[in-house]
């Protein structure tokens, strides 16, 4: 299991109360299939994802965003036990949606990278690496019941 300082726990809380979801998590959601566009795929019923342009507009990849972005609330909010707590998230991305456990890690870095654009200042290289930590502790939990 991770463990965690008080001010890692501070620091995480810290960084997501500045996170506006609505805002932000459409962000990311686009940005990982315009950087990543191979993860595409997976989203076969979203419709139009042919053009940059196309996928900043669809609104399905604006909701799966915030979607997401909600079930990070539950990481931050039960640090000691991550993989429990996401244990039937990676069970139906590992079965049913059969997606590649590297992509988590692609998310992860679009999380860090959107929200040090937003925030800019409130990102420091030392809270930086306290979110990567907590991010990778999320990528770890969600590969958990790949097998
Ligand atoms: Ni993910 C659906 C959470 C990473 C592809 N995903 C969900 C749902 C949640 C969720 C919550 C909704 C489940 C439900 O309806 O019961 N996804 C998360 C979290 C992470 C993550 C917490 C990582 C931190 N998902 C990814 C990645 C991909 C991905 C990296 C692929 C690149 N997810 C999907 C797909 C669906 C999905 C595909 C179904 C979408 C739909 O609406 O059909």
């Amino acid at each position: 299991m991770v463990k965690w300082t008080e001010l890692e726990r501070s620091t995480v809380k810290a960084i997501w109360e500045k996170v506006d979801i609505d805002d932000i998590g459409p962000q990311i959601w686009a940005r990982v299939l315009i950087v990543y566009p191979w993860t595409e795929r997976y989203f076969g019923s979203f419709g139009d994802l042919f053009t940059i342009t196309a996928i900043l507009k669809n609104d399905k990849v604006a909701a799966h965003g915030k979607v997401v972005l909600k079930a990070l609330d539950k990481a931050v909010n039960n640090m000691d036990n991550m993989k429990r707590t996401y244990a039937d998230l990676s069970q139906l991305h590992f079965q049913k949606l059969e997606v590649d456990p590297d992509s988590f890690r692609l998310l992860a870095d679009c999380i860090t990278i959107t929200i040090a654009c937003k925030l800019k200042s409130a990102l420091s290289p030392q809270s930086q690496a306290i979110w990567q930590k907590f991010l990778y502790a999320v990528v770890d939990a969600m590969s958990s019941q790949y097998r």
